[in-house]
């Protein structure tokens, strides 16, 4: 195994009481794949596993019941107290069958981790999602089968067999798959596919007052374990915009390395933040790279950032287009992260890095929302708690796709039940955004990093108008641009997840020019 990555990134798995022909898995992660069948009187499990060079420490075989686990826990020595013998099994799948043997179901709310997990149990199947849903994880139930995976469109030729279950959220055109909601478990009975859901984690709904004192130091406290639990003896490779999230995250990792860490700064040829970055970097003594990436090229990587996060909404993939566009270029630039660049779901031993982001802060902190007041503030909060699940912003494919391991320090289980449940006044402060994060880490980060605005890596980058560009130079009014881009990035999706293209095949300018000619006859485009 990759001692830096998980022991799988990601799975496809089939039950069936009749003798099906498994299907042939199609991911956008990349890793080394395991097969596997297993008969027994109630029914055959097929199994694909993603797996970085251990395949046994993905999963966990006792008494007739397997149990897969792509990703990872981050409060192993707590749950291994809950242990008879308090001993810490070998793998993260043994711990989480050993607490199954004790909580059954239950045992999922116990977990603080980044996972997908299924377990096949004679005449059951159980899905599981980490609080945030942050391994996307898949589902097609019909009575006598049922099927999961990773990603929606290793399950594409099942769908059509698949009825839709109610715990599940919908898929875009997609009908017959439904994806595990986030913080949730699915259990499943194989014969007749009725399935009993369970709510594992929601968000707190409640506020805590605190001084200001206290609520800095409880941030600290819990960023700093969460960056720790990702860290391990690891040397971490931080992607590093200069604002105070992520600068946040490299400088706990750097306080607790031996050595330098490592971070990375993506800008374009249109826009880019290096010179903040630089600041971080060099007052952290980490060994730094800055990656250019042509304009033109960024857009190319479209149909690529929508096949690996499998979602339809045009914001987040205005987020993740440069973020993606950074991981599959972190091989060019001669670290020891080199991703040899074949493409393919084999090889790749020795060269993922383990990269940690400064993603999502402010989702729980409000630091999207420019201003002042709090009942507004609060109201963005509480909308964005609602609706994050489903839109895949922190899956893993993004950088797996390049054979790297990301994770998000800011939506750890604990940290964000913190950084939520903290009162509006504490997150809007002195004139600032993101006030209680930037007194948390004041002492480790120069003045001007503590207290620089908040600038999007949409903004930072030049994406989001290097894409409106793309279109109004293909004909596309201004006042039609937002519409125009929901439309380009659900024609992609439907392209790349539900038909199940490859990237390289989508032709980006004649999908924009399709689109620009409907916004030209249909004054209002309705979405197909
Ligand atoms: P932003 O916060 O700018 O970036 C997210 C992370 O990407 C940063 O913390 C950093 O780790 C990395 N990053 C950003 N820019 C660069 C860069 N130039 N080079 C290298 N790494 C970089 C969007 C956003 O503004 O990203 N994400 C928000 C909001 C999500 C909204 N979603 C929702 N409401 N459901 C966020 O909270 O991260
Ligand atoms: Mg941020």
């Amino acid at each position: 195994m990759q001692a830096n990555l998980p022991a799988a990134i990601g799975f496809m798995a089939e039950v069936h009481q009749d003798d099906a022909r498994p299907l042939e898995p199609l991911f956008a992660a990349r890793g080394s794949t395991a097969r596997w069948h297993e008969r027994t009187a109630d029914r055959t499990l097929h199994t694909v596993l993603l797996h970085s060079g251990a395949p046994d420490e993905a999963y966990a075989r006792e008494h007739g019941r397997t149990l897969l686990f792509a990703g990872e826990l981050y409060n192993r020595d707590e749950l291994s107290g809950l242990l008879p013998g308090r001993v810490l099994p070998s793998s993260d799948a043994a711990l989480v069958s050993a607490l199954f043997d004790g909580y059954g179901v239950h045992a999922f709310r116990l977990l603080n981790g980044r996972f997908a997990a299924l377990l096949a149990d004679r005449e059951r199947v159980v899905f599981a999602t980490d609080h945030a849903g942050s391994v996307p994880l898949y589902a097609c139930v019909a009575p006598g089968q049922v099927l999961a995976a990773t990603e929606a469109k290793a399950l594409r030729g099942a769908a059509a067999r698949g009825l839709p279950i109610s715990q599940g959220r919908a898929v875009r055109r997609r009908p017959g798959t439904c994806q595990v909601p986030a913080g949730s478990v699915l259990d499943i009975q194989v014969s007749t596919g009725m399935c009993v859901s369970h709510r594992t984690w929601t968000p707190p709904l409640a506020r805590r007052i605190l001084p200001e004192d206290e609520a800095a130091d409880t941030v600290r406290r819990a960023l700093e374990r969460a960056v720790r639990a990702r860290t391990g003896p690891h040397t971490p490779l931080v992607v590093l915009s200069g604002g105070i999230d992520s600068s946040a995250v490299a400088a706990l990792a750097a306080r607790r390395s031996a050595g330098p860490i490592d971070t990375v700064s993506m800008g374009t040829d249109e826009a880019d933040e290096f010179p903040q970055a630089r600041v971080v970097a060099r007052h952290l003594g980490s060994a730094h790279q800055e990656i250019t990436v042509p304009t033109a090229d960024l857009l190319l990587g479209l149909p690529h950032a929508i096949w690996a996060a499998e979602c339809p909404d045009p914001d987040v993939i205005e987020y993740l287009l440069p973020l993606t566009a950074l991981y599959l270029r972190l091989g060019d630039t001669g670290s020891d992260g080199d991703t040899g660049g074949d493409g393919d779901t084999r090889g790749n031993h020795g060269t993922g890095r383990r990269i940690l982001t400064g993603y999502g802060a402010d989702i729980p902190l409000g630091g999207m929302h420019r201003e002042s007041r709090l009942p507004e503030l609060e109201t963005a909060v509480c909308h964005d708690m609602d609706t994050f699940d489903g839109l895949n912003e922190l899956t893993p494919t993004l950088s797996a796709m390049a054979g790297h391991w990301s994770t998000h320090p800011y939506w750890d289980r604990d940290v964000l039940d913190v950084l939520v449940s903290l009162e509006a006044g504490l997150k809007r402060r002195h004139g600032r955004d993101k006030w209680v994060l930037r007194a948390a880490l004041h002492d480790v980060l120069p003045h001007e990093v503590v207290v620089r605005p908040k600038l999007g890596v949409h903004e930072g980058s030049g994406t989001t108008a290097s894409f409106s560009r793309l279109l109004t130079d293909a004909g596309i009014p201004q006042d039609r641009v937002r519409q125009a881009k929901r439309l380009v990035v659900e024609e992609i999706y439907d392209q790349v997840v539900v038909e199940g293209r490859h990237p390289d095949e989508v032709a980006l300018d004649a999908v924009v020019e399709l689109i620009a000619d409907r916004s030209a006859h249909h004054p209002c485009p309705v979405p197909r």
